[in-house]
């Protein structure tokens, strides 16, 4: 039984909602200026023939189906295009088949091989056909500038092959369309410079196109051609025509081609990087053949074009790699030189802005930001980088058009639409930026663009009718960022990052040694001042003896010297226990409890207020209870409870107040002498002190505190006037709710 019913696998009706879906390779109908035959490859029984069979054999195709595939060409034929198989994989062969010169064109699909006839008209002299085609490659391949070389090409495929119009089309990164070559007959008007909209070609056809490489419509008003089967599963199992040179054309592209009022089509795919750059696209207004031969010729002029225009690409993208390669690492020569990211890539002879094709750049690092060339404002930066890390995860961000990203950049779209970032940190604002400004293009659309379609009066959706030129603004959009700007920028990245994690190693390093000089300088002012108490008892004990034993028989001066002893090694004793203290207090690990600060001062007055009978010292008597480690805030408080009744101790009514405010901030005020605040960043230093001998002690009190603070990760400042007194406040982070 014979199968002609329509697939179930082929939709009905095609519209522009589901065109990018139609299956194209599978239409299961050819175009009738060739007959085709499939075959089964096991026992070579003839499994599919189209229905025009009688265009080249005298057998109907119900005659044909079912014989064995040498019932229709020749043993030694199908020998011949066997023996071709096993080195590639379309064999092609002439052939005389009902006395007409025939050429076969064979490959294979599943589990069958296809064999396309088509009537050879045109016999050529195949020498001068030669020497034409290297004369043209050579012509092609003498132009190096890009458009000429285009021009030229489109001029000599015209001449070759005599369509009304030959263009050269160029896809953009979202599959518009241009052409920007294009040679035509006086009459026809200029479509040079228009724009087509990606959906024109929709993405299965470009792929099918890929495969295809060249493709011609011999006659856009003929009927096609069903294809005919034995098989019980045709309409399911269509045969695969992605390979085929006769399939059929889809009826919304007929359409369209209609609607151009074109007869016939030769399209050829110009594949660069194993993408579609572009398309010769080829026009006549009434039916026209090329046959297999000078197809194959197009393919090889389209391939030689291919190749001229990604070597000429080629050889600029090199001169800019090298280019910024070089600038590159002069940018990182001068960040080692200046030992400063910011400046290195600012400041010098080479900046950062010369790395890539950009009017702006920004460098950001550790809230210090430098921009160079024409870039928005600061804040807007800063503003525009948080925006950028909530788009991505990645390091990496680049637009052409950032008002689609982010619609608050309008403002400065003229001088960044196009923005090219990478994060130096995960966490902060650390970035590097490059801008580039708004272009705004004019566009010449084949028709308006948003009317890619009508709705004709069945309310079935097709292609638009009007090809009429249709001007549009692009605007927001900047040029795009080629390949090897963004390689570059990510390789200085790279660098960058190896700098800061080197640097970070340095500082690291630095910071051990000098904590274990710090330990060792610690643990040695300990053992010292440890050692000195055992002679400093020797000389206070025989300075007592003398004193005692011997004072009667000295002479004046011998007295005071003695006297100048004793009172100089209380002083000693003083400066050790402190340093003791100090040193100590790296010393030991900390227990932390909550304990009552008003008791500390208790106990701390026991021995403090008969020194200083007649200060007053006044605890808010609600003080909260403090946490941290006992044995040394009782330091912390010693020192600053014992400097506030000191330094008042010689005021008429001196006063000391002790409180809490906000969140556990602690203070000690007093209505002494207090200092100027000029000296505050060295009043915690040790043995800074600012005033005379006229008040006791070592310089290192306030050192204590600051170091009982840090301990529990706290703060420590001091405000203060001079004759009115100060207050010290401290914070401990182990407080803080
Ligand atoms: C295919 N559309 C094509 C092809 C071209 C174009 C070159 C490939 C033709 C081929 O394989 O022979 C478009 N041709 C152009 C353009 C110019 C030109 C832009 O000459 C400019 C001068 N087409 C539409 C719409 C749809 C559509 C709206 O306009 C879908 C809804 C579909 N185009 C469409 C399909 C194909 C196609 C399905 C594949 C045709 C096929 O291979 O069977």
């Amino acid at each position: 039984m014979i199968n002609n019913s329509p697939s179930k696998l082929y939709p009905t009706s095609l519209d522009l909602t589901n065109c990018d879906k139609e299956p194209i390779h599978i239409i299961g109908k050819i175009q009738n200026h060739g007959v085709l035959i499939a075959c089964r490859i096991d026992d070579k029984v003839v499994s599919r023939v189209s229905e025009n069979s009688l265009f080249i054999f005298d057998k109907s195709p119900e005659k044909i189906l079912e014989s064995n595939i040498n019932q229709v060409i020749t043993e030694d034929v199908l020998t011949d295009i066997l023996v071709q198989f096993q080195k590639k994989t379309t064999a092609y062969k002439e052939a005389v088949i009902n006395n007409k010169n025939v050429t076969i064109i064979a490959h294979q699909s599943n589990q069958e091989y296809i064999l396309e006839f088509e009537i050879n008209t045109i016999t050529l002299d195949p020498l001068a056909y030669q020497i034409r085609l290297s004369e043209i490659v050579s012509e092609i391949n003498s132009i190096s500038n890009l458009e000429e070389r285009c021009d030229q090409a489109a001029l000599l495929i015209k001449e070759y092959f005599e369509y009304d119009r030959v263009m050269i089309y160029q896809f953009d990164d979202k599959w518009n369309g241009s052409i920007i070559a294009e040679q035509r007959e006086q009459h026809l008007e200029s479509w040079l410079g228009l724009q087509y909209p990606a959906s024109d070609i929709p993405q299965q056809a470009r792929k099918l196109f890929l495969k295809q490489g060249v493709r011609i419509i011999n006659d856009v008003s003929s009927k096609p051609e069903n294809i005919l089967s034995l098989q019980k599963d045709a309409d399911t199992n269509l045969l695969d025509l992605s390979k085929s040179e006769l399939r059929a054309v889809s009826p919304i592209h007929i359409e369209y081609l209609s609607n151009m009022n074109v007869g016939a089509t030769l399209t050829a795919a110009i594949v660069y990087n194993d993408t579609l750059w572009g398309l010769i696209a080829c026009h006549h207004y009434s039916p026209k053949y090329i046959n297999y031969y000078q197809r194959l010729s197009c393919k090889f002029l389209t391939q030689i074009l291919a190749t001229s225009i990604q070597l000429s690409n080629t050889d600029t993208i090199l001169e800019k790699v090298q280019k910024s390669s070089f600038i590159r690492n002069k940018l990182i020569d001068q960040i080692n030189v200046k030992k400063n990211i910011i400046e290195g890539l600012s400041n010098y002879d080479y900046k950062i802005n010369d790395l890539v094709d950009a009017t702006g750049a920004v460098v950001s690092i550790d809230n210090e930001m430098v921009t160079m060339g024409n870039c928005p404002s600061k804040e807007n930066i800063l503003n525009l980088i948080r925006h950028i890390r909530k788009l991505t995860n990645d390091d990496l961000y680049h637009t052409t058009n950032l008002v689609n990203d982010y619609p608050g950049s309008a403002a400065y779209k003229d001088i960044a639409s196009g923005v090219l970032c990478l994060f130096i940190s995960k966490t902060k604002d650390d970035a590097l930026l490059w801008f580039k400004p708004e272009i705004i293009q004019t566009v010449h659309w084949a028709g308006n663009p948003d009317k890619r379609t009508f709705v004709d009066e069945n309310q079935r959706i097709s292609p638009r009718k009007s090809f009429e030129k249709w001007t549009t603004q692009q605007i927001g959009t900047s040029k795009i960022w080629r390949d090897h700007e963004i390689s570059a920028a990510v390789e200085l990245h790279k660098n960058i990052l190896n700098i800061i994690i080197e640097k970070y190693e340095e500082v690291k390093n630095l910071n051990d040694k000098l904590k274990i000089a710090y330990d060792e300088l610690e643990s040695f002012s300990y053992s010292v001042s440890h050692d000195l108490r055992a002679p400093l008892r020797g000389i206070d004990g025989f300075a007592h003896i003398i004193k005692e034993e011997y004072y009667e028989s000295l002479d004046d001066f011998a007295k005071s010297s003695i006297q100048t002893i004793i009172s100089s090694v209380d002083k000693m004793n003083l400066l050790i226990d402190d340093i003791l203290e100090y040193s100590g207090l790296g010393r030991k690990p900390m227990q932390s409890r909550t304990f009552s600060m008003i008791k500390v001062i208790e106990e701390l007055l026991v021995t403090l207020q008969p020194i200083y009978p007649k200060v007053k010292v006044e605890p808010n008597t609600e003080l909260p209870d403090i946490y941290g480690d006992r044995s040394i805030i009782i330091l912390l408080i010693k020192n600053l409870l014992e400097n506030a009744m000191k330094y008042s101790s010689k005021e008429m009514a001196p006063l000391v107040e002790i409180g809490c405010k906000d969140n556990h901030t602690y203070f000690v005020k007093d209505n002494g002498i207090g200092f100027d605040m000029k000296h505050q960043g060295k009043i915690f230093g040790v043995f800074n002190r600012l005033v005379n001998q006229e008040y006791k002690g070592s310089g290192i009190g306030l050192a204590i505190a600051k170091r009982v603070v840090e301990k529990h990760k706290g703060k420590i400042w001091v405000e203060s006037k001079i004759g009115e007194g100060s207050i010290f406040y401290f914070k401990l982070a182990t407080n803080e709710n």
